[in-house]
This record gives C-alpha cells, sequence and structure tokens, in this order.
C-alpha cells in the first residue's frame, strides 16, 4: 500500500461473541469502505484486556473475530486484517500520547464511567487510558477515516484532541523538519448507516453489547437459525399495534429497534417497512423479520465456523497483515520520536 492521501482504520475486540450491533454498526461499514478507500482493520486485543481475559479465551476470539471479518466480506489481501499485539508501535505511540492527553480529558469519557460502573478504584489503569490507545491506533497510520458506531463518537472526538494538540505542542519541531503542520490529520468519524446504535432485544433504552449478561438480548453472528428466530420472537414489545407511518415510532423504544434492525437487514426503508406491517401485530413483523436475520446472518455464521476449523491460516493471515501494518506505522513513530526530541542512534538517522 503507498502512503494514501485517504486511510481507513477500524478495531474490533476480541471479547466474545461478535453480535448484530458491531456487525451492522461497523463490519458492514468495514465491507463497503473498501471499494473507496485504503482500509486497516484490526482486531483489538491490547484494548480487550483493559478488562480481565480469560488468555484461551482471547486466543479463541482473537481467531474467530478474524474469521467474522473474512466471512463478512473483508478482503485481507487489498487491505490490511492483523491484531493490534503484533504491531509494538500501538502500545508505544499510546505511551507518547499518554503524555499529550490530559487526565480531565479522560475523566469526561462516558465509556469508562459506564464500564467501571461504582467500583471505579478498582477499574484497571488501561481501561481509564482506553481512548488514548485506540487514539495512537488511529494515528499511528495518519490514518483519515475511522467508521463506527455511535458508541465511539466521543473516543473519536478525543483522538481529534490529542492529534490537534501533539501538532501545536510541537509545531516548531514539525516545520523544522519539513513535515506538514498538520502532521497528525484529525480523523473524522464515519458514523453511517441505517444502524448506527443497535439497542438490546430485552431493553430498547441499552445498547446491544457482548458483555450484557443476558445472551436473549443479542443476536450473535454463530448463531444458528432457530435460536436468532427465538430471539427474535421473544424480543420485548410494548402493548400497542406497529404505527403506520415512522414519526409513530418516537417514544417507542423496542418498535423502532426492531423495525431499524429490520430495514438495515433488507436494504428497505422503515417507512416502506411500517406500511407493510404497521396497524398489525409484532408478530408479523417479528415473523418476517426472523426470515430476513437468517438469511443474512448464517452464511456468516457457518463460514466464520469453516474458516475456524483452521486456525493457522487465521494466523498466518493476522502475522502477514502486521508485518504490512509496521511498514506503515514505523516511519511515523520514528518521525514521531524524532519531533519529540528522542536521541536515536548514529546509524539510523
Ligand atoms: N449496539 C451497537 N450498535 C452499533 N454499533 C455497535 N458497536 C458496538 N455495539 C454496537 C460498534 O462495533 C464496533 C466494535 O465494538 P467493540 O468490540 O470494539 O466494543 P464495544 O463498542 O464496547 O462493543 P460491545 O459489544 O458493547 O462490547 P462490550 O460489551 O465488551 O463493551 C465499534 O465500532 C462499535 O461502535
Amino acid at each position: 500500500m503507498a502512503e494514501a492521501k485517504s486511510r481507513v482504520f477500524s478495531g474490533v475486540q476480541p471479547t466474545g461473541n461478535l453480535h448484530l450491533g458491531n456487525y451492522l454498526g461497523a463490519i458492514t461499514r468495514f465491507v463497503e469502505l473498501q471499494d473507496t478507500h485504503d482500509c486497516l482493520y484490526c482486531v483489538v486485543d491490547l484494548h480487550a484486556v483493559t478488562v480481565w481475559q480469560d488468555p484461551d479465551e482471547l486466543t479463541r476470539n482473537t481467531r474467530e473475530v478474524t474469521a467474522a471479518f473474512l466471512a463478512s466480506g473483508i478482503d485481507a489481501e487489498t487491505h490490511i486484517v492483523f491484531n493490534q499485539s503484533q504491531v509494538p508501535a500501538h502500545a508505544e505511540l499510546a505511551w507518547l500520547l499518554n503524555c499529550v492527553a490530559r487526565i480531565g480529558w479522560l475523566n469526561r469519557m462516558t465509556q469508562f464511567k459506564e464500564k467501571a460502573g461504582k467500583n471505579r478504584e478498582n477499574a484497571s489503569v488501561g481501561l481509564f487510558a482506553y481512548p488514548v490507545l485506540m487514539a495512537a491506533d488511529i494515528l499511528a497510520y495518519r490514518s483519515t477515516h475511522v467508521p463506527v458506531g455511535e458508541d465511539q463518537k466521543q473516543h473519536l472526538e478525543l483522538s481529534r484532541d490529542i492529534a490537534q494538540k501533539f501538532n501545536t505542542d510541537f509545531a516548531r519541531a514539525i516545520a523544522r523538519a519539513g513535515h506538514e503542520a498538520e502532521f497528525f490529520p484529525p480523523p473524522e468519524p464515519l458514523i453511517m448507516g441505517p444502524a448506527t446504535r443497535v439497542m438490546s432485544l430485552r431493553d430498547g433504552t441499552r445498547k446491544m453489547s457482548k458483555s450484557d449478561p443476558s445472551d436473549l438480548s443479542r443476536i450473535n453472528l454463530s448463531d444458528d437459525a432457530d435460536t436468532i428466530a427465538k430471539k427474535i420472537r421473544r424480543a420485548k414489545t410494548d402493548p400497542n399495534a406497529l404505527p403506520s407511518e415512522v414519526e409513530g415510532l418516537a417514544a417507542r423504544p423496542e418498535a423502532s429497534n426492531l423495525v431499524g434492525i429490520f430495514a438495515a437487514l433488507s436494504g428497505r426503508s422503515a417507512g416502506d417497512i411500517l406500511k407493510q406491517f404497521g396497524g398489525g401485530p409484532f408478530s408479523r413483523l417479528k415473523d418476517a423479520l426472523a426470515d430476513v436475520a437468517v438469511d443474512v446472518l448464517t452464511p456468516i455464521g457457518a463460514e466464520t465456523a469453516r474458516l475456524m476449523d483452521d486456525p493457522d491460516h487465521i494466523d498466518r493471515i493476522l502475522s502477514r497483515g502486521a508485518a504490512r501494518a509496521s511498514a506503515i506505522a514505523t516511519p511515523i513513530l520514528e518521525a514521531t520520536r524524532d519531533v519529540m526530541g528522542f536521541v536515536r542512534a548514529p546509524h539510523r538517522r
């Protein structure tokens, strides 16, 4: 890959089963962007360990996210697929950026507050610094665009603030070395598509999430047809009939979520779906949604399972991707070190 004008980077944590929210909010966008951008897609295992992970599970989940990427249509030949821990530039740049980011900025991150909960003193330092590592992931490649779900918007804004502060703090050294003033281009979030925030099937006010204790709250990409249909049939609804117009979905989070998922999976508009199912019971919508979800998701689950039968193949893809990612990140990291004034060996200048 040559030095690109616009480069996409995004990551997914290997912290458990990928679910419909990850698929619609992130992975389908990753696939689309391959036609127009140079893309790096990363299994962010260093992020995963900000919360304790069973080592065997971490290995398995890392391979499984990779397999799900490939099964969903990510092309690891044309683009770069790798796991974060194999490219040391992420961790080193994160340290440098930890010294640029301000504690006050991190204190405002709502995801830390949600994940740390009441027992904040007992959360790992890594969980607190997580958004700085995310900034490093993105800036290590001077990525210009980052497709994410709605929940990552605040972290992306922080990455932009860190990039801008670095560019300002080291402006003179950046100019002296002949770099562009935007040494780190502030990355643009790409929060796009009809399902940027897929909600839990058990509570339409909470995000669908891997860490929700109820498996009925989410559709996993690994679920079989019967499980998908069962989860949709048991999804929480309200007692009223479906509205016939989109405006009628306001203040009805469960109805809105099911219609949104239907629209995203089928490529139809919410208005069109409500024209067909409005006025009727939820069960009609749920039956049709189950059919669409099974059609879209079960081939991905089957292909993921097939790829998981050959872990060596997956590991080869990841290590080759890591070598290609390193080739981009290493000169950027070296330029960062130079701009900050770190001494290097004479033969490496
Ligand atoms: N419910 C969602 N709707 C839309 N997009 C979502 N994403 C996650 N949940 C939804 C997007 O998926 C990408 C990868 O997410 P991640 O694995 O890095 O971490 P996460 O956002 O913390 O995902 P989870 O499932 O909620 O994990 P846990 O439970 O471990 O916190 C991101 O682009 C994210 O926006």
